[in-house]
Formats: C-alpha cells, structure tokens, sequence
C-alpha cells in the first residue's frame, strides 16, 4: 500500500499543522519551518534601536541618586544606559552593558572580582582612583582604564574631591557572559584591597613601547596597561590632524591596543578615541558591532539609517549614544570634537564573523538601505 505525501498546504487538512505543532509541544519539540526566516536572517535585524543619552539629562538624575543611596550601600552606584528597544534587560546593546557610576567625596566602592571584562571612561571630576589588584590609578576626565576579568577592584574617591563627585562610563560584557552562563564573582574580604605597587608602575613597565625581559603577561588575554592617559591619546589625534591625511570616514581614529598583542585590550571589547577636525563631515559605514560612544570635546552630528529609518543624533560633551550593529552611521562636526567608543569587535574577529561595509558616496545608503 501506498502513503500519500502531501506536496502543499492545499492537500493536508486545515487543522493538520497546528494539531501536529500542539501534539508534540509537550516533548518540547518545535517546527523549524515556522522560525527559519526569523532564526537566519539575510542580513543583521538587530532588536536594538539607536538611543541618545544627552548628560544635561542625566547628571541630575545621577546626583539624585547620590542623595538616596552611598557607594558602599549600592556596591556601584551606577545609572545603567538601557537600550529603549530591551528594556529591564540591564543592556545598551545585545552583547554590551553600560552604565554611568558616581562616587561622590570620601566614598569608597568595595572590592570585589569577576570574570565579567569592565572598562572606564571618565566623563566627570577629578579626585577618584580605581584600584587594580594592588595598583591604583588616578582618574581623570578622558583617560580610559581596565578592569581585566578576575582581577580585584575597588574604587575610591579622595575627601576634598569636588562636592559633585566623579562620574565614569562603566562598560562591561555582563550581557556576554550572561549568554554563555559563565559569570563568576566574589567579594574580597577587606573593603578596600591592601596597594601592594606603586601607582604608575603597569604604565612605566608597558606603556613606552617596551616591555620587561622576563615574566608573562600579568592579566592573561588582558593588556597589562590598565590606564591610558587622555593627555597621550589626545596629543596623537591632535597631531595626526595636523600632519597625516583624514580618513573619509572616520577622521583621525586610533583603537587602544594591549602592548603585549597588538590586539584589543580586552578579548570581549574594543575601544577607540578619534577625532572629528572642524568641519568633517564624514562618509557613511555600517558595520556588525553595535558601538557606545561617549563624547569627549566638541559637538556634532550622528546621522543613523537603517531599514529606511533616519535618526539623527546632536551630541554635546558628556553625552553617550548608540549606534545598533548594521546601522549606516555617518559623522559631521562644524566645530570638531573628540569621541571615545567601545564593541564587542574583538569578540565578533575571534568567531571569524566580522563584517564592515564603507559606502564611498552619500548616495550609496540609498541603494543599501531599500
Ligand atoms: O565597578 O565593578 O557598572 O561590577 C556594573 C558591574 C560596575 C564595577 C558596573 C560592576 C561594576
């Protein structure tokens, strides 16, 4: 006897689909065909959306919240920067965390590790270090600092800092790790971490093109610089501008590299500081890793597209933006400004899944972005 094959819908019983679907629902299996568009799209559908966090919004709400809570009590006093489109899901992007902390005169936030990277970007204030298994550092506005993963920190702010604190960008893979469930942490057990070298030494050893002849690499897969000055990225844009020609796209843009590699200073984040001279107005780019920027200096302009929505973004110091993974982004600036960004690249590179896209007239977003 022969079995009939059903060779499309119009021959299988209207309900036949969706019994067989409520029939084996229970053994938790599930029919590919109903999801395979949405599972393998034809090119990046992000759920994130472009979001704007202008800091003359934020800095009350931040103050605020150092009325209502310590340091110590919070652990972090941190505003996290949610994605509008992932909202109560603590992340900026589907595989980045970011958030603004405040540490306000005489506080202390107490040790403790994990295996979740973190970096800071100083956007306020003077007066507050970061501790980094024994060293501490200083912070000052622009300067980018590491916490490589499992390493101790804690973080303090001296008495007669300024009464309005100091405010940093936290940046962290929590949403990494929490995809792969492989978050460790553990509180130390002193408050503040005993400094066991002097401040500076991370920085004379591996931030001047050398390195010392015996002993690996302190942080693994990490940089062992876990402070780069702004005073130095800084003189380097500012020096490239004058005497090297601009990027299209970019303008003058730099990535922090771990000395030791040449690679990104963490395995889960790239970071970058660039400058926009007066009058740049760049061409458009989309690339697969969603990017965080901070404003350092200067104002401009973040022009969005994608799936033939524009967004268009103003920024002034201080403010934070981002800009979901294969959006077209294009930067303008009539007065020239300083930007710092961070993603999750390094990560993407290690997979082998990487892509970027640089359209070499303003025209081409049309054609790309139907
Ligand atoms: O400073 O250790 O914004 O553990 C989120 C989680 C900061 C930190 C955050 C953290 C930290």
């Amino acid at each position: 006897m022969q079995v009939a094959r059903p060779a499309n819908a119009a021959t299988v019983p209207a309900n036949a689909r969706s019994q067989l679907y409520a029939d084996m629902r229970p053994l938790g299996l599930t029919p590919l065909w109903e999801v395979l568009h949405a599972l393998v799209p034809p090119q990046p559908n992000t759920p994130c959306l472009p979001a704007h966090w202008p800091y003359a919004q934020v800095r009350p709400f931040l103050q605020r919240a150092g009325q209502v809570i310590s340091a110590e009590e919070a652990v972090r006093r941190v505003l996290v920067l949610e994605n509008p489109a992932l909202r109560g899901q603590s992340c900026i992007t589907q595989s980045l965390y970011a958030g603004l902390q405040l540490i306000l005169p005489g506080e202390i936030a107490p040790s403790h590790r994990h295996t979740q990277s973190a970096l800071r970007f100083v956007v306020e204030g003077t007066g507050a270090y970061t501790a980094v298994d024994g060293e501490r550092t200083a912070m000052h506005e622009g300067d980018f600092i590491i916490t490589p993963s499992w390493t101790w920190h804690d973080h303090g702010c001296a008495a007669d800092a300024h009464a309005d604190g100091v405010v940093w960008l936290d940046g962290l893979d929590i949403p990494m790790l929490r995809f792969f469930d492989a978050g460790f942490a553990q509180n130390h057990a002193q408050q503040v971490q005993p400094v066991s070298r002097a401040e500076g030494t991370s920085l004379a050893r591996y931030g001047h093109n050398m390195a010392p002849v015996r002993g690996g690499s302190p942080f693994a897969v990490t940089s062992p610089i876990f402070s780069y000055p702004y005073e130095r990225s800084r003189e380097a844009l500012h020096q490239l501008e004058r005497s090297a020609p601009l990027d299209a796209w970019d303008g003058v843009k730099l990535r922090y590299i771990n000395p030791l590699t040449g690679g990104s200073p963490m395995p889960t984040m790239a970071t970058f500081m660039q400058r926009l001279p007066a009058g740049f107005a760049g061409l458009p780019y989309r690339q697969t890793d969603g990017c965080v920027f901070s404003v350092v200096e200067g104002t401009g302009e973040a022009l969005l597209d994608h799936a033939g929505h524009s967004t268009h973004i103003s920024f002034a110091p201080r403010d934070h933006f981002v800009v979901p993974a294969w959006h077209t982004l294009r930067l303008d600036s009539v007065s020239g400004c300083v930007l710092f960004s961070y993603s999750d690249r390094p990560a993407q590179q290690a997979l082998g899944i990487h892509r970027e896209e640089q359209f070499s007239s303003l025209s081409h977003i049309q054609e790309h972005n139907p």
